[in-house]
């Protein structure tokens, strides 16, 4: 179970920019449910894509897992013979939680939980890469390179799963943001927090546009990119290499 998010109560002390300590690990699913509009109905329907895109004898990625519930969520879903999945993260204290998370569950699909960078990360064989709300945590100007080795990584028919937050032009950027942070009042966390969560992401979560996420992913070597799911500004994108 996890513990209440509270961590944006009190007022006071300076907001430090947001990092994923243990103390953010111990919070992370309620944390995540009651940021992320959508984000429960995104992981179901993340089981039947992923039912459909796995290919025997191929490698599932998890890229920036922090607990695993996408990994879980894939793990239970797949029926092919001979799949194996490789979960990822950099923060420490996530993957020594997910670890423990992807051990408990009892389902057959082998699992590796890695600690490391996204970045050095190789990539082969693979028939699914998820990467859910982590690539607008990487530096803008590694986005584009992270994409072209998952394509290439990418069997025949293989896809990424991407979501993301996503940022807009005014006026709809404004009308995003005031129905998203109506979202967390009712989940609730109040206006103080908001303010000071926000101001810890700053300059560390760095959205992008929906426009520039297609013309990056086609340059990076995607043959079909859909959007399958939009949450006010939360969306899903699936980029599948022919
Ligand atoms: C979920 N996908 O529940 N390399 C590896 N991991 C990274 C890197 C990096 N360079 N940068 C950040 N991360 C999950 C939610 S959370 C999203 C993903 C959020 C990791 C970071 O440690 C964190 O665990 C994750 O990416 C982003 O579906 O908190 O908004």
């Amino acid at each position: 179970m996890s513990d209440r998010d509270r961590l944006y109560l009190q007022a006071g002390e300076e907001v430090a920019p947001f990092v994923f300590s243990e103390e953010v690990v111990r919070v992370f699913p309620d944390m995540i449910e009651r940021s992320v509009p959508g984000y429960r109905l995104l992981l179901e329907l993340t089981a039947s894509l992923v039912r459909q895109a796995a290919q025997p004898q191929s490698r599932i990625y998890d890229l920036g897992c922090s607990l695993g519930a996408a990994t879980l969520t894939a793990r239970r879903a797949v029926q092919k013979p001979g799949v194996s999945m490789i979960a990822l993260d950099n923060s420490p204290s996530m993957v020594a939680r997910c670890r423990q998370i992807v051990a408990d569950d009892n389902s057959i699909v082998p699992v590796e939980v890695i600690e490391g960078d996204v970045l050095d990360l190789p990539i082969g064989n693979a028939s699914v890469v998820m990467m859910y709300f982590t690539l607008q945590f990487i530096a803008p100007a590694e986005r584009a390179g992270l994409l072209q080795k998952i394509a290439r990584g990418l069997r025949p028919g293989g896809v990424l799963l991407l979501a993301e937050k996503m940022s807009f032009t005014e006026p709809v950027q404004s009308w995003m943001d005031r129905h998203h942070h109506d979202f967390k009042r009712a989940q609730g966390y109040s206006d103080l927090e908001i303010a000071r969560k926000r101001q810890a992401l700053e300059r560390v979560l760095i959205a992008d546009s929906r426009s520039s996420h297609h013309e990056r992913l086609r340059a990076a070597g995607f043959d079909q990119v859909i959007d399958w799911f939009q949450c006010l500004n939360f969306s899903a994108l699936v980029a599948t290499k022919a």
